[in-house]
């Protein structure tokens, strides 16, 4: 069968991990920066202030994206840098930013992908409670409505947000991420669902406000990413993979039954009872508003059985597995069954918003970056996806996580995760064998895989 002719391929990156000039054209501090100052937060003690100096380079970037030939470019707005205070004031600077990107992209014929939140909060919206604030959703809606005003007679591919389940879960209850907070069960519960219904106010604000023909997405990762060992196990595999777990926020489950099925799980309500903030009809109603596509962001994954109670159980690594350098499984089998798995359950369209892996790449004594191990993760991962494709799953687009070696979020710059190697202290780019790879695959339309 093959992949779809218009079948959408390109690379990812966010605002705050590339963009740098955090504290040039009106931008404000974000709930990142201020976190990176504390002792320990980031690993070297690193910064998203200077990013990789995108902001500056925006151009040159877009030619490299083209020499890449890359059909689409998936990125974040930086919310400090639209709305340096969250309300308020609208920073001119910040938009022509994005106008400017977005014209150039157009001009050598790749289209935009436009995620709204991207884990970057301005400062003062965190100093308010972030997430736990009921004003939340409104704020969120008044910035959509500057972007979508701003960028939509341009651009019709929307991201709402992505991957909740890190920048609550990791965030707000875990002390990983921004802004580092351990908080109750309660509080948790709360910050979900203003969060669920900030994506739906996004969601609406694009339907109504959106000058062209949107095609909108919200994006999850799903963290219990799970592989059956053989036939028999398949049931085990996706009851791990839509499984609750008592960490809920950081469950995928929670969020993609609430906004493609219109109702949190039953055991979520049940559980939980006691400790839900209200929760209307009116709110599920606008949280559950018809999306185009499901966005899923893919990287490792786990082996399960189904355990003698018929209870699912993870296989332990195998001594010497394929690892990143960030010490996940290369485990390409997610792209089959995890797809299988969240088309099977929700039967939305599914766009690839993000898979790739950290490598150990450095410039080679020749000049370039042979990195070949990266070229075999994405082609075992791509052939995985395309027979996935080849069994029914409505698979639109794959986008490569990442562009750039970036900001690794709390690994600070210590990962690399691009096709195109950044050399962290002057900024240079060049392109790795993955991502000459990466070209002729697109060029053939996957077809060389
Ligand atoms: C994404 O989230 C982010 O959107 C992006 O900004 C970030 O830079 C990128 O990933 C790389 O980290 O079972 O092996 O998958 C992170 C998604 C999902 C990654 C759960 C870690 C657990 C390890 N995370 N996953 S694995």
């Amino acid at each position: 069968m093959g992949l779809r002719s218009d079948f959408i391929w390109g690379a990812a990156t966010a605002a705050i991990q590339i963009e740098g000039a955090g504290q040039e054209g009106g931008r404000s501090l974000s709930n990142w920066d201020v976190f990176s100052e504390i002792p320990g937060a980031i690993k070297g003690g690193d910064s998203p202030l200077e990013g990789v100096d995108h902001y500056r380079r925006m151009r040159s970037d877009v030619m490299l994206m083209k020499e890449l030939g890359i059909r689409a470019y998936r990125f974040s707005i930086s919310w400090p840098r639209i709305l340096p205070q969250g309300t308020g004031e609208v920073n001119q600077d910040g938009l022509r930013f994005y106008n400017e990107l977005v014209d150039t992209l157009l001009e050598v014929g790749i289209t935009p992908y436009v995620t709204l939140y991207h884990w970057d909060l301005p400062y003062n919206l965190h100093l308010q409670g972030g997430f736990l604030n009921p004003a939340m959703p409104s704020w969120m809606e008044n910035y959509a409505k500057v972007v979508v005003d701003a960028l939509s007679d341009r651009v019709s591919n929307w991201i709402t947000l992505n991957e909740p389940q890190c920048f609550l879960g990791l965030a707000y209850k875990d002390a990983v991420h921004a802004p580092g907070w351990r908080l109750s069960d309660r509080e948790m519960a709360l910050a979900v669902h203003n969060t669920l219904l900030c994506h739906g106010k996004i969601l609406h604000v694009i339907r109504t406000f959106a000058k062209t023909k949107a095609k909108v997405a919200f994006v999850q990762a799903t963290p219990f990413t799970s592989v059956p060992v053989t036939e028999k196990d398949i049931e085990a595999a996706r009851d791990r993979q839509f499984m609750l777990s008592d960490s809920f926020a950081n469950s995928g489950v929670l969020y993609t039954d609430a906004i493609y099925r219109g109702k949190y799980p039953d055991e979520y309500l049940s559980r939980y009872q006691d400790i839900l903030p209200v929760i209307t009809d009116d709110d599920m109603r606008l949280i559950s508003a018809p999306l185009d596509y499901f966005g899923l962001n893919l990287y490792g994954g786990d082996f399960v059985q189904r355990g003698v109670d018929g209870k699912p159980v993870v296989v332990p690594r195998i001594k010497g597995y394929a690892r990143t350098a960030l010490d996940w499984d290369v485990r390409p089998e997610i792209m089959y069954w995890t797809l299988k798995f969240c088309y099977e359950r929700y039967r939305v369209p599914i766009l690839v918003t993000e898979n790739g892996m950290s490598g150990n790449d450095w410039i080679h004594v020749d000049g370039h970056i042979h990195d070949a191990d990266r070229i075999d993760f994405l082609h075992r991962y791509l052939k995985c996806m395309r027979s996935a494709v080849d069994d029914g799953v409505d698979i639109r687009g794959y986008f490569h996580w990442s562009l750039f070696d970036n900001f690794e979020w709390s690994l600070g710059f210590a990962e690399r995760f691009g096709l195109v190697f950044v050399d962290y202290v002057t900024g240079e780019r060049t392109i790795k064998d993955s991502g000459y790879w990466y070209r002729d695959i697109v060029k053939s339309n996957g077809l060389s895989l």
